[in-house]
């Protein structure tokens, strides 16, 4: 295995790090990759965990009842990780929020808090928080950001074919292409806001970085000379943010039939 924790992996085959950060599990929500999750915490193990916000979609469970199998393992998982000496902590987010009454306690040995510190081996020092508070009114949507180039072709077509509708039903020309162009730029401007409003947080706090999530969007940068982490999601992305034992950082991207991929591995300076 071409991996840089190879030195790391017991007869177990786990990886081991010093920390963990994974928010946005969503479980009580059909979005939620439970299964992948499972398999990432019966791989891995680490010193602390943190658990970033939306671990659990009360939002969902209010609509409908949605509780399988597996959403209840990814929380037993969790518990047992707890007994067994892992240093977990809860950090609730929106759709987790009822959680945020219990902050201050200690439940299941796992701490509930609004926000948490921790500062790496290499002493960065940051701040953890779910991120829903430098979340806007306004939401757009975030996929559109993600929109490839043959999507842009496909829109292409369809617009066309919209249009030779619209000319049929005497509407005047529309450009759904400008349109969807627009879109992603605003999708873009929200991650782009978000961005410096959390980085504007953590240089008012005082710390050198922020490790949030949110918004389902992994990524490590510097923003304004703050370090923006955010550990992405377990329902689109798969993703965790990892401490190494040698205070390292890295975004992986887990999959059940393959090694994980790291796709963010330094913190470039902007
Ligand atoms: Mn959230």
């Amino acid at each position: 295995m071409n991996n840089p924790h190879a030195q790391e992996l017991h007869e177990d085959t786990k990886m081991v790090f010093r920390s963990i950060f994974i928010s946005d599990i969503h479980l009580g929500s059909f979005g939620s990759q439970a299964d992948l999750l499972l398999d990432f915490l019966k791989r891995t193990d680490s010193e602390y965990l943190f658990l970033v916000g939306d671990i659990i979609d009360g939002w969902r469970l209010k609509q409908r009842w949605f509780w399988p199998q597996s959403h209840n393992d990814v929380i037993q998982k969790i518990l047992r990780k707890a007994r067994k000496g892992t240093k977990v902590f809860f950090i609730p987010g929106n759709h987790d929020e009822f959680a945020r009454d219990y902050a201050g306690l200690v439940v299941g040995q796992i701490p509930v808090m609004l926000t948490a510190n921790h500062t790496t081996l290499k002493g960065v020092r940051l701040l953890v928080m779910h991120g829903d508070e430098f979340d806007g009114v306004v939401r757009y949507g975030k996929w559109l950001a993600h929109l490839g180039s043959w999507a842009y072709d496909m829109t292409v077509v369809l617009n066309g074919r919209l249009n030779s509708l619209r000319r049929r039903l005497g509407l005047p020309y529309w450009s759904l292409a400008a349109y969807i162009k627009r879109q992603v730029k605003e999708a873009v401007k929200f991650i782009t806001n978000f961005e410096e409003a959390v980085a504007k947080h953590g240089a008012s706090e005082n710390v050198d970085g922020v490790v949030c999530g949110h918004i389902h969007h992994p990524s490590m940068k510097t923003v304004n000379g703050i370090v923006y982490l955010n550990d992405g999601d377990w329902v689109e992305n798969g993703t965790a943010l990892v401490e190494d034992l040698e205070g390292n950082l890295e975004i992986l991207k887990w999959h059940l039939d393959k090694e994980p991929t790291v796709i963010c591995s330094q913190i470039p300076s902007k």
